[in-house]
């Protein structure tokens, strides 16, 4: 729709944000929201990096998307309707965007919101604008906001504001600043002394906006719907004079309230820089006093101090009301703006249940916790790998000889040669070009109650037998009778005559070390009664490591008896193997890939086939 040359923005403007700017763009959905704009006033994002993708936001309660493009001529081509561009660019990129951008005759307004553009980059964009009679904001500035209308990036500030400052529904007054920040006081400050911002727009603080202070106060002028003029200028610069010039020759007719800042420059002996680059008084003339006195010679409405501008501000509007200039407009509710679940968690007005819980380690803090003890603490002390695995597994430190233990099973179990089950889908995974993940994950797939996985149950069958008081040979023959084999018994190469030095080293330290190892002692006996009847079934590693696994949990002063009993049937007891062996998976993939073993196929002599006894019967069948 194209609009009159004073109207850059009104309640249908579309405008695409150059940059990646989430949240400025989340603030522009929700003021358009609140204004109760049909349509979202952000078409799409601009943004040379990371290809062609799309960003999720929400539009009140509900979600939308944005499509995020990486060329400004393929943003123009999907979107005849937008004319705006709010450039996020950075100080080193503005210019030449915004020169490309200007390339664009669909582009009628520009708004730049980088500071310390080097100020030869800010004329060229002015002087080309200029020529293709395209508005410029900033600049150096938040930009500005049209209520009901139209936000350009942050300005106003945080939702509550908006709505506070009524800047969700238009008023009658056009101000222009030079500030940000001074803006959001004066969207404040009118919402209370009139009806309202019409219009407001912050040029921004350098020495050369590309649009100054007339430009803006012309637009206003020429718009009807626009019926009282503000304008905050400060220290430096002479943009103010040409507004004077205006005023006095009749082109600016509306009331003009008028305030330059900086009138404390002259309390220092020096001249003074404000927060601007351009706020600095070069000569008597950019001081504020001057233009303040100017501005008042000139018939601006000027007040004695800037304490004084809401009274000045109130008694013209309502001047204006009561000469029937402005008719105020009944006030509507201000709109309900769904808060984001984070700020309104910021502010504690929201609680939610956590869908988890996690109790054993925490890295958002400086310093990364296991069990509540700091990783430099856990080098400082050198608890080693069995202490990290007693603070992630058991959330406690045991005791130096259960934390030696825990590292002596890990290193026992590690590997036991290529021909085990794992080791062996291992290789032949990684052999069928598997990478080490998925490798390693198919070697741990194997280990269940027969390889490697028969620990917990050895654990719960052997001590609930000595706790039952079942003498070792009354445990085996139960065991027999129930047709169940004990786990942790049985090996098949590892016998009597050749004994598993595994088992026999864990055997020897626990006796060592343990405070008490009565479960074991029990154990070997059951192994007694069961090499007895034929010699392959011993103690196995398995069955070793469990008994005197729960030999620590129980006697080790660490665990109360409950705890000790749920660490059992939680299933932890697997884990020594499963964490030992990948070790050796790993090592197992890693010697494959250095041999570059080829594809394994198994030889078909080595497997028995037979089909044909199965379909003989449905052959015949059929010639029955
Ligand atoms: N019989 C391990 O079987 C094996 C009996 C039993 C009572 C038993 C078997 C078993 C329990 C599970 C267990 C861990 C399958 C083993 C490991 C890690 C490893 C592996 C490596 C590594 C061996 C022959 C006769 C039969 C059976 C009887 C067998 N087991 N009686 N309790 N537990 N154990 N797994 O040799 O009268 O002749 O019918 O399931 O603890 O996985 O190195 O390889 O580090 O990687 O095939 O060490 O013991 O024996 O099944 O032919 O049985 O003994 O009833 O009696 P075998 P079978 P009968 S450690």
């Amino acid at each position: 729709k194209q609009r009159p040359d004073y109207l850059p923005f009104d309640n249908s403007t579309r405008s695409f944000v150059f940059g990646l700017q989430p949240r400025a763009i989340q603030g522009m959905l929700d003021f358009d929201y609140s204004c109760g704009r049909a349509t979202a006033s952000v078409a799409a994002m601009i943004y040379p990096f990371g290809g062609h993708h799309i960003q999720k936001f929400y539009w009140g309660t509900k979600e939308t998307l944005l499509p995020v493009y990486t060329s400004i001529d393929e943003a123009i081509s999907r979107h005849p309707d937008v004319d705006v561009v709010v450039n996020f660019a950075s100080s080193r990129s503005v210019y030449s965007s915004t020169l490309e951008i200007l390339q664009h005759p669909q582009i009628r307004s520009i708004a730049l919101i980088a500071e310390g553009v080097p100020e030869r980059h800010a004329r060229e964009i002015l002087h080309l604008a200029k020529a293709k009679d395209v508005l410029i904001v900033g600049p150096a500035t938040v930009g500005g906001i049209k209520p009901g209308c139209f936000r350009i990036g942050n300005s106003g500030g945080m939702m509550d504001n908006i709505i506070s400052s009524k800047l969700y529904r238009s008023g009658s007054v056009g101000y222009v600043s030079k500030s940000g920040g001074m803006s959001n006081e004066l969207n404040n400050i009118l919402s209370f002394t009139t009806n309202g911002v019409y219009e407001g727009i912050a040029i921004g603080g350098d020495r050369y906006p590309g649009s100054t202070f007339i430009d803006h106060l012309l637009r206003y002028e020429k718009d009807p719907e626009c019926k009282m003029l503000v304008l905050l200028g400060e220290v430096g610069g002479i943009e103010e004079y040409r507004v004077i010039e205006a005023v006095k020759k009749g082109i600016i007719k509306k009331p003009i309230v008028a305030w330059a800042i900086g009138t404390c420059a002259k309390m220092f002996t020096t001249e003074v820089q404000f927060g601007h680059a351009g706020s600095m008084a070069n000569s008597d003339l950019e001081t504020a006093e001057t233009k303040n006195a100017a501005m008042k010679a000139a018939g601006f409405i000027v007040p004695d101090t800037f304490e004084e501008l809401p009274q000045v501000l109130r008694e013209t509007y309502e001047d204006l009301v009561a000469s029937g200039v402005i008719v105020p407009q009944p006030e509507r509710d201000p709109p309900v703006i769904p808060m984001d679940y984070k700020w309104a968690q910021e502010l504690g007005l929201i609680r939610k249940p956590a869908a988890f819980i996690s109790t054993i380690s925490d890295e958002r803090g400086q310093e990364l916790l296991y069990a509540g003890m700091r990783i430099s603490d856990v080098f400082k002390e050198d608890i080693g790998l069995g202490g990290v695995v007693s603070l992630l597994w058991f959330k406690r430190r045991l005791p130096q000889w259960a934390t030696k233990f825990i590292e002596m099973v890990l290193m026992l179990t590690a590997d036991h040669g290529p021909a085990v089950s794992g080791a062996m889908n291992t290789i032949i995974s990684t052999r069928a070009g598997k990478d080490l993940i998925s490798s390693l994950a198919s070697g741990l797939l194997t280990i269940g109650s027969r390889f490697g996985g028969a620990l917990d149950e050895a654990a719960a069958m052997f001590s609930g037998a000595r706790d039952t008081g079942l003498t070792p040979r009354e445990f085996v023959d139960n065991s027999r009778k129930a047709n169940k084999l004990i786990s942790g018994i049985g090996h098949k190469i590892k016998s009597v005559n050749n004994p598993d030095l595994r088992v026999e080293l864990v055997k020897e330290y626990v006796k060592k070390n343990f405070p008490s190892h009565s479960l074991l002692d029990y154990a070997l006996a059951v192994e007694k009664v069961t090499t007895a009847k034929k010699d392959t079934l011993i103690l196995n590693v398995d069955g070793c490591i469990a008994v005197c696994f729960v030999d620590l949990l129980r006697d080790s002063g660490a665990f109360t008896r409950e705890e000790a009993d749920d660490y059992i049937k939680i299933g932890t007891l697997n884990g020594l193997f499963v964490l030992g062996r990948s070790i050796g998976f790993i090592g197992h993939h890693l010697d494959q890939k250095r041999l570059k073993a080829p594809l394994y196929r198994h030889p078909a002599d080595d497997i028995f086939i037979n089909i044909a006894d199965i379909s003989q019967p449905r052959v015949l069948g059929k010639m029955h």
